[in-house]
């Protein structure tokens, strides 16, 4: 008879196996009601004399995916994840975790609590906390180096890296995978552990298997360079170390209190939102969750130049057939080449095989005409950022495809309603906006148009995340969100150069910020040409300042082209490394000359807040005008697209921690020092400052 003991965990006795079984959509977290089922399911087990073994499974589709990330920062309901994970461990009787999905975090610590654990051949094991600027603090890092040794663990431990079954079973961590049903296998599994005494086997009676304390340096320096400026990953360093020379008790208790500090820090905060905000973004306003989306089996391309080849590799490595149209063989067949080439990359690399490339070759068609769109179901223009160019496009492929499919540009910054007003069925019509490179770059803004219909929303969002991309949607704005917010960067970050500050001082401010890179050393990589025709396209729109803010068409005009041709706001050595260049100086100190601006001392203050705040600024202009959504949006399009640190949470995020307050002061000084036209706060900004609010309260 099913004993239901909380809202979370049923117990089931089968003979002389006690089955407990979590029930927490959508992933089995271990909140209240799951901690206190266990600690119902362990005082059963203990106390019912029929009962010799206990199995525990997870009905959905996964095993417990960790500790409740909605419970963070509050006050956490008795019993604690820590008290749990003790009675199983100090159970008499043996316990079996089986697994399925993914075991995660507390997850995986109950398991790790276990006496045994089995598992789905799928199934996949790991610690992510630090991802969310957290530790194992129930049990992970003291276990898991008991259990696989302290090589194994370091990367699921400082990283966060999951693993496969295949992995846990060669390492230890599993000692069974299953054949067939789960359920089945853990009960055979039981009943034979049961037959054979119903042996304990406790992790926290076994030793730290000795092991190479060089790793734990070779670790620190590694993390230290992947993950700049995270704290977790470093203090999961320490731990693993106190936790090998420590007893299990002691080390136990010092695990739990430095998860338990970092829960609070500002870091695990940032990280924690992020997490959020990523699944929020995928929830699109006037959107029913239980819209279907539209089938998309096969996809067309149009447009065979950087982009365009970017979109079809996407998709190829999505398992989708592509059609590339272009307008001239030459086109395609660069196109073939450079596809061919950067799949060769790749089986270089090891990461393909040929047979793999020889497949991808094989479900692309390259092609000049429109004919050959039968059963395509989302085509994607990549053609010139032109309005007449793409209007003829969008209906060219109109005609082409059926009723349904959906019709997407890849503009950067066209506007959406005037594409949309070309085309006979505008409800199937949207942007896709990818970055370069479009088959690494993890972001996709998407973005919708007035008439867009609910499930064509839907399809892009889901396309994108069969894409293994991170999608946002966004709204018609000018430039959408990332460019955008970006270009506000740039001008400040040249405006400066014209106030007195170098390039190098700019570039270590952002990147002492946490920016993997710095605009000046980027521009030196993207190559000054780019940059010098990118600044062409938007001149028109520019103000007087920014126009005569010219440093980069003389920059390219002296070919100074950046890295390619050995200098650019750099000079480079032999290694390719960068460094300050008196002439770059020079140049800096005509154009200041010419344009009769005086030099003075910029403070590193002022650059990061010029910098940062003019993208906080322009991101609220942005919510007020509907080009984003909800900030959320806005810090996941910067920390999974343009380097924003993780750890700081998104520009809008960390405006709040400012505070807004201190935010609109500093923009009203700019306003007098650079302009009102750069600095006058939106009024989203005014506001919510007015009503003491930030922008996610
Ligand atoms: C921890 O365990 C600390 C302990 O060591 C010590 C404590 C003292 N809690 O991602 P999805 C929700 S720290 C609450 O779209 P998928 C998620 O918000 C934790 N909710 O699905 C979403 O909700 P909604 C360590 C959670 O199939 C829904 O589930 N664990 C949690 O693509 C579906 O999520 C982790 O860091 C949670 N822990 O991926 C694991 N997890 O539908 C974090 C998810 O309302 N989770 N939700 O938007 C994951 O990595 C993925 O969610 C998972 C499923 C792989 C499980």
């Amino acid at each position: 008879m099913t004993d239901t003991v909380t809202d979370a965990v049923a117990l089931d006795l089968l003979g002389d196996i006690l089955v407990a079984t979590v029930d927490n959509p959508p992933v089995n977290a271990l909140s209240h009601a799951v901690r206190a089922g266990l600690v119902a399911a362990v005082d059963r087990l203990e106390n019912d004399g029929d009962a010799r073994a206990m199995v525990i499974l997870c009905a959905g589709r996964t095993f417990m995916a960790g500790a409740d990330i909605r419970e963070f920062g509050k006050p956490m309901q008795d019993p604690q994840l820590g008290n749990v994970i003790d009675r199983l461990d100090a159970c008499g009787k043996p316990i079996v975790a089986a697994m399925h999905g993914t075991a995660l975090g507390g997850g995986l610590e109950v398991a790790l609590a276990c006496s045994y654990r089995m598992a789905d051949p799928a199934a996949r094991f790991g610690l992510p906390e630090v991802t969310l600027g957290l530790l194992p603090g129930s049990g992970g890092i003291v276990r898991t180096p008991r259990l696989i040794g302290v090589e194994a663990a370091l990367p699921m431990i400082t990283e966060g890296r999951p693993v496969s079954a295949d992995h846990a079973q060669k390492t230890g961590l599993i000692d069974e995978i299953a054949t067939g049903d789960l359920r089945e296998a853990a009960l055979a599994f039981a009943a034979r552990i049961v037959a054979d005494g119903a042996k304990l086997r406790r992790t926290s009676d076994l030793p730290v298997p000795e092991y190479d304390r060089a790793l734990l340096d070779q670790a620190r320096t590694t993390l230290a360079r992947k993950y700049k400026g995270q704290n977790a990953p470093q203090q999961a360093v320490d731990l693993i170390e106190m936790a090998s020379d420590t007893a299990f008790r002691e080390a136990a208790h010092k695990e739990f209190a430095a998860c338990k500090a970092l829960v609070a820090s500002p870091q695990s905060k940032a990280l924690r939102h992020v997490f959020v905000a990523e699944r929020a973004a995928l929830k699109i306003d006037g959107v029913p969750r239980d819209t279907k989306p539209r089938e998309v089996r096969k996809v067309a391309v149009v447009g065979p130049g950087t982009m365009g080849r970017g979109i079809a590799i996407c998709f190829l490595d999505a398992g989708l057939p592509v059609v590339l149209i272009g307008n001239n063989q030459d086109t395609l067949d660069k196109a073939d080449t450079v596809i061919r080439k950067i799949y060769g990359g790749q089986v270089k690399r090891g990461r393909m095989s040929e047979a793999q490339v020889n497949d991808r070759m094989a479900a692309l068609t390259l092609t000049l005409d429109y004919d050959g769109l039968d059963g395509v179901d989302l085509a994607i223009e990549a053609v010139t950022e032109d309005m007449d160019v793409k209007k003829d496009v969008l209906s060219k492929l109109e005609q082409a495809l059926h009723d349904r499919a959906i019709i997407a540009t890849n503009t950067s910054f066209l506007d959406i309603e005037a594409l949309a007003s070309s085309l006979s069925r505008p409800e199937n019509f949207a942007g896709m906006h990818f970055f370069n490179p479009a088959n690494v770059m993890k972001l996709l803004e998407n973005v919708r148009a007035k008439a867009t219909a609910p499930d064509v929303l839907a399809t892009m969002t889901a396309i994108g995340r069969k894409l293994g991309k991170t999608p946002v949607m966004v709204g018609r704005s000018e430039g959408f969100v990332a460019n955008r917010m970006l270009s506000k960067r740039s001008r400040e970050a040249q405006f400066l150069l014209e106030d007195g500050a170098t390039p190098q001082q700019v570039d270590r401010v952002l990147t002492g910020f946490g920016f993997p890179i710095g605009p000046f050393a980027l521009a030196d990589l993207a190559g000054m040409d780019i940059m010098a025709a990118a600044r062409q396209t938007r001149i028109a729109g520019m103000t007087q300042r920014e126009r005569d803010c010219d440093i980069v068409d003389q920059l390219a005009a002296a070919g100074r082209l950046g890295r390619k041709t050995g200098s650019g706001y750099y000079l480079y050595d032999e290694e390719g490394k960068g460094h300050p260049d008196p002439a770059v100086e020079e140049l800096l100190a005509a154009h200041r000359t010419k344009r009769g601006l005086p030099q003075r001392e910029i403070t590193d203050q002022e650059i990061l807040e010029r910098c940062l705040y003019a993208m906080v600024n322009e991101g609220a202009h942005l919510l007020d005008e509907g080009g984003a959504a909800r900030p959320g949006d806005i810090d996941v399009i910067w920390t999974s697209g343009f380097g924003w640190p993780r750890h700081l949470g998104g520009p809008m995020f960390w405006a709040d921690q400012i505070g807004l307050a201190k935010i609109k002061d500093a923009l009203d000084t700019y306003c007098a020092l650079v302009g009102d036209q750069y600095f006058t706060p939106a009024n989203l900004i005014e506001t919510r400052v007015a009503e003491g609010r930030g922008f996610f309260d």
